[in-house]
């Protein structure tokens, strides 16, 4: 392969909501290129970029996938997106690496979910955004309806820069407003090939309307141009291009564009607008002015061969037979083959040994790759995703990708006995090839508990999990950390006293107990005066209690927030010891805490909910039937509501699918633990006759 510098170079994030398309587009923009010698389908399980068993076996994407299409001396490096809010991870990562998306609205769907949310995404991070209808050729494919939805949906700043011939079935070609002709496909085309023709008179009134609409909102973003335009005076294509790429890079158009990808129609056209109309790495870097760390520095980063080398990994994958492969942009710099180089956010060493480019599955291993570009390399001892690779030199951290936070928890448990710690392994691996996914142990319910963007991707976790580690993990409701604690005081003796030949044991103690603050945990307080046990031994009675109270009174959960006071007691001049006074511990605290008015404790959670007005209404009824406390709402024009409330955990298993449901994937939420508190009476009860129901079962 040749070559490539930072301004040959267009980095572009292929995104859009599940089943629009992307990952057939990107195979035919390959495959029309003449990068990719096979022109792949997902029916077959053969595209370029959904290469893993999951994805062959779904017919969904997963993963992000990397591919390449070079054209007009140009490589265009393609990150085809998982389109599920599942996998909402992948597709930020390479909004981040990438410089320009490409939002890919299906012809029969029209704006979805995830067409906003992308589109969001891009936009926030002022990157140029092209849209793509796609599957014009599909039953009840409508241009119109898609363009006039993305319109109103996402931006009025959209311009068709192509419009269909023909919809569904008929579709047959398309006119290019640009070239202001007409592009005829072959039935049975192969690479996209067409016949140019004028523009047929039947669509001349349609192709003069778009046209006008099109110089005239290019125009409007110029002023000389416009002023021109007003007098008459033609604008030439490259004026035309020249303004639009300006316009975008301003965030101020946004063109559009129609394919039918399966059928390769409309990828040539695509592609070539894609160079001429995306900014290259090196323009990006000049329009944006990255910035990364060095030490304590800031310091500038340019997207230029002799600038030190800084490199941000955006995807960890973990393949049979080659172990972790690494995604990294270059942001600034260099790098050759085999160059050792220093990961400045672990502080470790790296040598990059057969660094590659991906077109798919396969890894093309070159010489060196230029500032601005993307490439992959396998088995780093110590690099993980978000982490910059620089030099010794120059240290430098680049700005690091915002993951979303992961919105379903669940437990997860190995299905064949002794296997916990192989399955905790494996887990803890999985996180490392993907932020999205976390999971750790919950001492208090002895459970191992993962949380991800939603059940399908947590499916997908376990699958990988038993495909690389041989652990077959199983799902389950996550148990609640309950508590308990006393809401009054009371005293009482615990004694123990055993004769059994020999030495006996005693010890005898007199405690008192008083409830503490929310939080507060629990203390211990010695008031024995005179001597009534040996101070030898209080320290033992205080571990009875603390070891006693790990299961409390009412349904086994641990005591906490309470005080005890210990203010009597006797003792056997022989047959006393420390072990006797732990044992009057535990007895006195199953003597007093019962009679100190327990009760049950649950963990709240803190959740934000952003929702659009028109749901806001049936989110605050849902919230309400969850026990809610709604702690305020706020309105927000452009976004809609958001709405603060303190939710008990337990009533919030599975609240993104919920809520999902209830708004149509439209409400966005995050959670956080929020604290303690009393649970209510009736709820309270159900837990109690649940542990006294699991005990009978243990017992039976
Ligand atoms: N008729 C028609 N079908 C298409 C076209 N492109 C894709 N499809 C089909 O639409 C379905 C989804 O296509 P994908 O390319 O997987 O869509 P995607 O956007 O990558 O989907 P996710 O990865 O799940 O987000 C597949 O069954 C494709 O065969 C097209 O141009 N025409
Ligand atoms: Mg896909």
């Amino acid at each position: 392969m040749r070559e490539y510098g930072s301004t040959d170079i267009r980095n572009v994030a292929v995104v859009g909501h599940g089943a629009s398309g992307k990952t057939t587009l990107v195979d035919a923009l390959a495959f029309v290129s003449g990068s990719s010698k096979r022109h792949g389908s997902i029916k077959d399980g053969t595209t370029l970029t959904d290469y893993s068993p999951d994805e062959i076996e779904r017919g969904f994407s997963i993963n992000l996938g990397v591919a390449y299409a070079e054209w007009m001396d140009t490589k265009i490096n393609l990150i085809d997106c998982p389109g599920y809010m599942d996998f909402v991870g992948d597709a930020v990562a390479a909004v981040a690496a990438a410089d320009g998306a490409l939002v890919v609205v299906g012809a029969a769907a029209g704006v979805e979910v995830g067409t906003e949310k992308m589109f969001r995404e891009a936009v926030e991070r002022q990157d140029p955004v092209l849209f793509v209808v796609s599957m014009l050729d599909k039953e009840h494919a409508s241009f119109d309806r898609a363009y006039q939805d993305i319109k109103v949906k996402l931006t009025p700043r959209v311009v068709p820069v192509e419009i269909p011939m023909g919809e569904g079935p008929d579709f047959h070609g398309i006119l290019n407003l640009f070239s202001r002709k007409a592009h005829i496909y072959k039935k049975g085309t192969a690479k996209g090939e067409y016949d140019e023709t004028d523009v047929p008179e039947d669509y001349r009134a349609q192709f003069d309307r778009y046209y006008q609409e099109l110089i005239e909102t290019i125009a409007a973003t110029d002023d000389s141009m416009l002023e021109r335009y007003l007098e008459g005076q033609e604008i030439s294509r490259d004026e035309a291009i020249a303004a639009m790429k300006e316009g975008m890079k301003r965030g101020e158009l946004f063109p559009l564009f129609c394919v039918a990808a399966q059928q390769t129609f409309g990828t040539r056209a695509l592609l070539t607008k894609i160079v001429e109309l995306m900014p290259s790495a090196y323009e990006m870097e000049e329009l944006h002015g990255f910035k990364g760390a060095e030490g304590d520095h800031t310091v500038e980063i340019h997207a230029k061969d002799d600038a030190p080398f800084a490199a941000l990994v955006f995807k960890t994958q973990s393949e049979p037979h080659v172990g972790d492969v690494s995604f990294f942009r270059i942001f600034s710099g260099m790098v050759v083959n085999g160059h050792d180089v220093f990961n400045a956010t672990r502080g470790s060493a790296e040598k990059l040994n057969h660094i590659s480019v991906a077109q798919g599955r396969d890894r093309i291993e070159v010489v060196k790759l230029h500032a601005g570009d993307i490439g992959c390399v396998a088995k780093l001892r110590n690099t993980h995703t978000n982490d910059t690779l620089s030099t010794k030199d120059h240290p430098v951290r680049l700005p690091t990708i915002h993951f979303p936070e992961p919105l379903v928890t669940f437990a997860v448990h190995a299905t064949a006995r002794g296997e916990e710690e192989k399955l905790q392994q494996g887990l803890h691996r999985l996180h490392d090839e993907d932020p999205t996914f976390q999971m750790h142990y919950n001492p208090e319910t002895h459970e191992t508990i993962v949380a991800g963007m939603g059940e399908r991707h947590l499916e997908v976790i376990l699958a990988r999990l038993t495909r690389k580690f041989g652990v077959h993990g199983e799902l389950q409701k996550p148990k609640i950390a309950y508590r308990e604690t006393i809401t009054g005081k009371g005293d009482g003796q615990g004694r123990h006293k055993k004769q059994t030949g020999g030495r006996g044991q005693f010890g005898d103690c007199w405690v008192r107990f008083l409830p503490g603050q929310r939080g507060a945990g629990y203390s211990f307080l010695d008031q024995i005066v005179g001597g009534s046990i040996p101070n030898k031994f209080i320290p033992a009675v205080d571990r009875g209690i603390q070891e006693a109270s790990a299961r409390g009174v009412l349904a086994g959960y641990p005591m906490v927030d309470f005080t005890v006071e210990l203010y009597d007691g006797s003792y056997h001049s022989v047959d006393s010891n420390e072990m006797s006074f732990k044992m009057a511990g535990i007895l006195a605290f199953k003597a007093v805490a019962s009679k100190c008015k327990p009760v049950i404790l649950e963990p709240l959670d803190e959740i934000e909910v952003t929702t659009p007005n028109s749901y806001l209404g049936d989110v605050l009824g849902d919230l309400s039937s969850r026990r809610g406390q709604i702690l305020g709402t706020t309105a927000d024009d452009s976004k809609g509501s958001t709405i603060k409330a303190i939710v008990p955990q337990a009533e919030l298993h599975l609240y993104s699918t919920q809520l999902n449901s209830l708004t149509h994937g439209r409400a966005t939420f995050v959670r956080r633990f929020h604290g303690y508190e009393q649970m209510p009476h009736d709820a309270a009860q159900r837990v109690v006759d649940e542990s006294t129901k699991e005990e009978g079962a243990v017992a039976g």
